[in-house]
């Protein structure tokens, strides 16, 4: 684990610390794929043969589970209400974090863990609103995992009765599968994707306990039925809430802020 705080040190001299607000942290790991299956046939004889077979997948999301568990633990008796968000890459989960954090200044203090497979990008954009971050790289892997979020934990710090906004790996596939520890996962989907999406991935929008649909103020522009999509939507996850806002134009992001008001009101202190 790589920790690099931004501009800790003024340019021109190396000793001299300039104590900066905002921290990047790249917590940098080279992630094998863990969705690998291991199939491995033991035949015995002719007759009576047996076949054994492990699955790593099962034996990786278990041990994961244990993990999750743990900071599910440690971030609940702290009172921190941790999100894990999840998308396709570029529906707009770091502008709406990013959004987010301007507009609830002064009212909930945030922490953010950015998951990419590589650089620091997203973690300097949040890093320019103040707020503390830390960066997860995950290499080839596809999505954050329980220990990752976990080192990121442990380098982030994340005060008492904050929010932990996670933002997952681009990709609607893997993290469906992988409880980080998180409070609940929401899916953010934007209205360029396609009003399909839902059906076509549905263990992601299952698995979500708020969908955003983003960058509605396209609308005019995109072919996409918002009414359709929330079926699709409900019809893999009923009565799951489902939220349309646009980042860029603001419309729809008090609904959300009202939302995350909600989930800190019932967070255990
Ligand atoms: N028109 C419009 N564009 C948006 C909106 N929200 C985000 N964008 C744009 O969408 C692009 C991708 O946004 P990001 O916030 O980087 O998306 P992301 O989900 O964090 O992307 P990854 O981290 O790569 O998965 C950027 O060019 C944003 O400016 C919106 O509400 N409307
Ligand atoms: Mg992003």
């Amino acid at each position: 684990m790589i920790s690099r705080p931004l501009d800790h040190h003024s340019p021109g001299s190396d000793n001299e610390p300039v104590h900066d607000h905002s921290h990047v942290h790249d917590d940098s790991h080279v992630h094998d794929d863990s969705h690998v299956h291991d199939h491995s046939h033991n035949h015995q004889g002719v007759t009576g043969t047996t076949t054994r077979t492990i699955s790593l997948e099962q034996k990786v999301l278990e041990q994961n589970d244990v993990i999750a568990a743990r900071n599910r633990e440690w971030l609940s008796t702290r009172g921190i209400v941790a999100l894990n968000m999840a998308s396709s890459p570029g529906a707009g989960k770091t502008s709406l974090i990013e959004r987010t954090i301007s507009d609830l200044s002064g009212q909930v203090r945030v922490g953010v863990i950015e998951g990419d497979q590589a650089t620091l990008i997203d973690a300097e954009r949040i890093a320019a609103t103040g707020c503390d971050v830390v960066q997860v790289n995950t290499g080839a892997g596809c999505h954050l995992d329980a220990q990752m979020v976990s080192n990121a934990i442990d380098s982030l710090d994340p005060a008492p009765g904050s929010l932990l906004l996670v933002e997952n790996v681009g990709n609607l596939v893997c993290p469906a599968l992988f409880d980080l520890g998180e409070r609940m996962k929401i899916v953010v989907i934007s209205v360029t994707e396609g009003t399909d999406k839902p059906m076509k991935y549905p263990h992601m929008f299952a698995a979500a306990g708020l969908v955003l649909i983003n960058k509605v103020d396209l609308l005019p522009y995109v072919d996409f039925d918002v009414d359709a999509c929330m079926e699709h939507i409900h019809s893999v996850n009923p009565g799951v809430r489902v939220l349309t806002l646009s980042v860029t134009t603001g419309e729809g992001v008090n609904d959300w802020y009202t939302w995350i008001s909600d989930q800190c009101a019932t967070s255990v202190a």
